[in-house]
């Protein structure tokens, strides 16, 4: 049967298990998208965000769902110019996004400055442009392929105008598999002979676990060998943080434990240091075993003992057979009471300040009262760029997947509002928070409108401290960019007022006693599928856990052989 080449596209989403397209118009492929039906349209309000959206729902797609946005392009490419730092996100934080946009007809080739393929190359894994409607299929199905196997990232295609029609009787879709390679099982024996003969071993965990849908296995792996667990901020949730083993993303179990490490195995990470990230301190001195998709990530920062190329999921079924064919699973009683005590000496310094009753608001006691009120196994959580992100990678106890997204590589503000109605899509009954500084505020107050369109029963924690305040002064000193650090204070702006004009729920609070009441009552119109947006007026408290070994921001094996220099991260 004949369809036209937009139809075709529309259709093949559908088989694809695609559950929405979040888009800020104008895309003609959106037309055929709405005309085909069964798939909703989610509008954002601009581009950026239509994006951002389809990035955080594959963030939490666990290898299996996929985002998939629409933008402008063609010769009057706006959307797709100003799209591009949110793809650019993606693909720094290896998130597989499908974006279709426009494609540039042969007539009006090189009529503009910008040229789609030039640019994109850059910042997709890969980039198509579909030259006839027969060749749809085959465009999609290798869309897909790129977003189902290897390394997640990414991949833009272009579809022109007047493409015509195609026979899908001639050319059929079928669905793309996914296809997950395993390690080589010498590779996993060496790993596992290492891992036994190890006097301090640590498991270093990252994103790659979710998106090989290796949760289960991860848990499995870890109470046969035994060994803690550190996650990266991208890995955060993968691991239940409530577990005798997790020590958490950042804080005193994760520096003693990755100082004194003899052994490194790295699950799903990149080991990028100095990218909201630990650098390794005397690296040359440890084993290091890394699990990667991608053999880009080998030998970059850090010479590896041996490598474990492959699914990380696969990867650690591997492991957990090896292991108990090798005789593992002793408990360590003296690592378990290190790592009781090591919590306790973190609690001691934060648990003060999650029960503050200081005005203006400690940042902290809104986190210790919201940790009272969510429900750990049904909540979503995530922390904007600036102090939110840092304070609740410290504190913040993550005991599902997924219950706490963390983000950055690039960090780029104004992420939480898309990760938080990706959650409702993807978990729609579990409590969805974004906590939000000013800065990340202000960057999505163009898009809250389109959370009450689309009734999407989220809450925005706004962490109000009238500042940019990890740069301006701070606790130990003048601050690193004072100049660059006051916003219009809570007496000559009132967001609270802003933000129920526009149709959420809101309340600002500014005593302590009033946290929780509030809390509860943003749960209650998020149940009725309300947004709501709750202003706390918070003091500045630029203080979190650093990260482990900080050295030269970006320095690349500088630290390789320099023990750990921590130090405030900012
Ligand atoms: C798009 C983007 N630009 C710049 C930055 C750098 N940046 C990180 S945090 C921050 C300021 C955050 O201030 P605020 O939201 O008020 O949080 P606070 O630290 O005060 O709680 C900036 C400019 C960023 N992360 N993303
Ligand atoms: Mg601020």
């Amino acid at each position: 049967m004949k369809v036209s080449a937009g139809r075709g596209i529309a259709r093949i989403l559908k088989a694809e298990g695609c559950k929405f397209v979040s888009l800020f118009p104008a895309c003609r492929i959106n037309n055929d998208i709405g005309d085909e039906g069964g798939i909703p349209l989610i509008m954002m309000n601009d581009e950026r965000y239509a994006v951002a959206v389809a990035d955080a729902y594959s963030r939490l797609g666990d290898g299996k769902r996929f985002g998939v946005c629409t933008v402008q392009g063609g010769v009057n490419a706006a959307g797709l110019e100003y799209s591009t730092g949110a793809i650019l996100q993606a693909f720094e934080d290896n998130s597989p996004v499908l974006c279709l946009t426009d494609g540039v007809g042969p007539a009006q080739t090189d009529n503009s400055h910008f040229h789609i393929d030039r640019l994109y190359s850059q910042i997709t894994k890969w980039t198509g442009y579909v030259v006839s409607a027969s060749r749809v299929p085959e465009y999609m199905n290798r869309a897909y392929t790129n977003l189902k196997t290897g390394r997640p990232r990414p991949v833009l295609l272009q579809v022109p105008a007047n493409l015509g029609e195609y026979d899908e009787d001639e050319f059929p879709y079928v669905s793309v598999q996914a296809w997950k390679p395993q390690a080589n099982p010498d590779d996993v024996k060496v790993t596992i002979k290492l891992l036994l003969k190890a006097q301090n071993p640590v498991l270093y965990v990252g994103q790659g676990v979710f998106h090989a849908d290796g949760c289960a296995e991860l848990l499995q792996f870890v109470d046969l060998a035994q060994i803690p667990v550190i996650t990266t901020l991208k890995g955060k949730s993968a691991f239940p943080e409530n577990h005798a083993l997790s020590l958490g993303v950042r804080g005193e179990p994760v520096e003693h434990f990755l100082n004194k490490s003899d052994l490194i195995l790295a699950i799903g990470t990149g080991m990028s240091p100095n990218r909201f990230s630990h650098s390794i301190a005397n690296a040359k001195d440890k084993t290091i075993i890394q699990n990667t998709v991608d053999t880009a990530d080998i030998n970059k920062s850090y010479q590896v003992k041996q490598a474990l190329l492959g699914d990380a999921r696969l990867v650690l079924k591997q492991l957990t057979e090896e292991c108990s064919r090798q005789g593992a699973g002793k408990k360590h009683p003296e690592v378990l009471e290190t790592i009781k005590n090591l919590k306790a000496q973190k609690a001691a310094k934060y648990g003060p300040l999650m029960t503050s009753n200081d005005t203006p608001i400690n940042p902290y006691r809104v986190y210790g009262d919201m940790i009272k009120v969510l429900d750990p196994k049904n909540s979503f959580v995530t922390g904007e760029s600036g102090s939110p992100r840092d304070q609740t990678s410290t504190v913040w106890e993550a005991q599902i997947p997924h219950g706490y997204l963390g983000w950055g590589n690039v960090s780029t503000l104004g992420f939480s509002l898309a990760a938080a109605i990706a959650s409702r899509i993807t978990f729609p009954d579990r409590q969805a928070f974004a906590i939000a500084g000013d800065a990340g505020v202000a960057y999505m107050l163009g898009n809250i409108e389109a959370a009450v369109r689309y009734n999407m029963g989220i809450t925005i924690i706004h962490i109000n401290n009238s500042a940019f305040a990890g740069y301006g002064p701070g606790f130990w000193g003048p601050g690193n960019d004072p100049h660059t650090c006051r916003v219009s204070p809570p007496d000559v702006i009132n967001l609270s007022k802003a933000a129920g004009a526009l149709g959420l729920y809101s309340e600002r609070i500014e005593k302590p006693g009033e946290i929780i009441p509030a809390l509860r009552r943003a749960l209650d119109e998020n149940a009725k599928n309300r947004p709501t947006y709750l202003e706390f007026i918070c003091s500045q408290y630029p203080v979190w856990a650093t990260w482990v070994g900080l050295a030269v921001k970006g320095a690349s094996r500088d630290y390789y052989s320099k023990p750990s220099t921590s130090k405030p991260a900012i």
